[in-house]
């Protein structure tokens, strides 16, 4: 330790940072050995890759999927249906209810789903799911089914906000019966009318028949499952969702 600094001594360790040189940063998803740069994987040129999955590095350094999609190492060209798209059928509710089906777990009798116009200035004329909640301890769930092609990784994502209500509430978010996110449905008071986006979340790859996954002729029926839970006693809490996309990632 030099002026508050520490110095770097030991080249030959594994330290990412100085490897095999002081300063020396290995890049990124790269770990150091002995002194050396090295893949946690493999590797292409001076890049790592995951032959596994890489449209360009497909099985083997340079072998191109036209399509650019590689799953197991092969390339894959998915049907043309699904190639593209959202796998929601009624992300934006603009048809309505259509395609959901929503159930009370918990809470007071009145609660229920909804769909219906937010009266909001921030989302005027738009239609959107809508949880109602009574104390004490409201719970529902919102259901639906993707129509998801095989083999393809998805990204999902939705949006969510509170205009009214102030019990501490959760949502989770299943795919296929897996928990794939959980977090705290925002306060109305900490981001005013403005509605929070939940993205970037894993969906899939699936290959066929298993628990929440059914064959549908060439593509994929996934069951998709979205929970609120409060726990309190604000008398209720109202909260809006909007904007479901499940779409394949390259
Ligand atoms: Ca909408």
């Amino acid at each position: 330790m030099i002026n508050g600094q520490l110095q770097c001594l030991n080249v030959k360790s594994n330290d990412v940072n100085n490897c095999g040189a002081c300063g020396r940063k290995c890049p990124q998803g790269s770990r150091c050995e002995g002194g050396q740069c090295k893949c946690p994987a493999e590797q292409c040129g001076d890049r790592c890759v995951s032959l596994s999955s890489h449209p360009k590095n497909c099985g083997s350094c340079g072998r191109v999927s036209p399509s650019g999609y590689c799953v197991q190492g092969q390339p894959y060209t998915p049907p043309a249906f699904c190639s593209r798209g959202n796998a929601f059928r009624n992300g934006n509710f603009a048809n309505g209810a259509n395609d959901w089906s929503a159930q009370i777990v918990s809470g007071g009798g009145n609660s229920r789903f909804d769909v219906g116009f937010d009266g909001g200035a921030a989302d005027a004329d738009r239609m959107v799911g809508i949880f109602s909640l009574y104390a004490p301890n409201g719970g529902a769930n919102l259901k639906t089914s993707l129509k998801m092609c095989p083999k393809l990784a998805y990204k999902l994502g939705f949006q969510i906000r509170r205009p009214y209500g102030t019990d501490s509430c959760t949502y989770y978010v299943y795919v296929a019966g897996e928990l794939k996110n959980s977090g705290a449905v925002p306060q109305p008071t900490n981001i005013g009318a403005g509605w929070m986006w939940v993205s970037g979340l894993n969906a899939g790859p699936f290959y066929g028949e298993r628990q929440g996954v059914s064959v549908a002729g060439p593509e994929l029926s996934v069951d998709f499952q979205l929970d609120i839970r409060c726990s309190g006693n604000a008398p209720y809490n109202f909260i809006r969702v909007d904007q479901f996309s499940v779409v394949p990632v390259q």
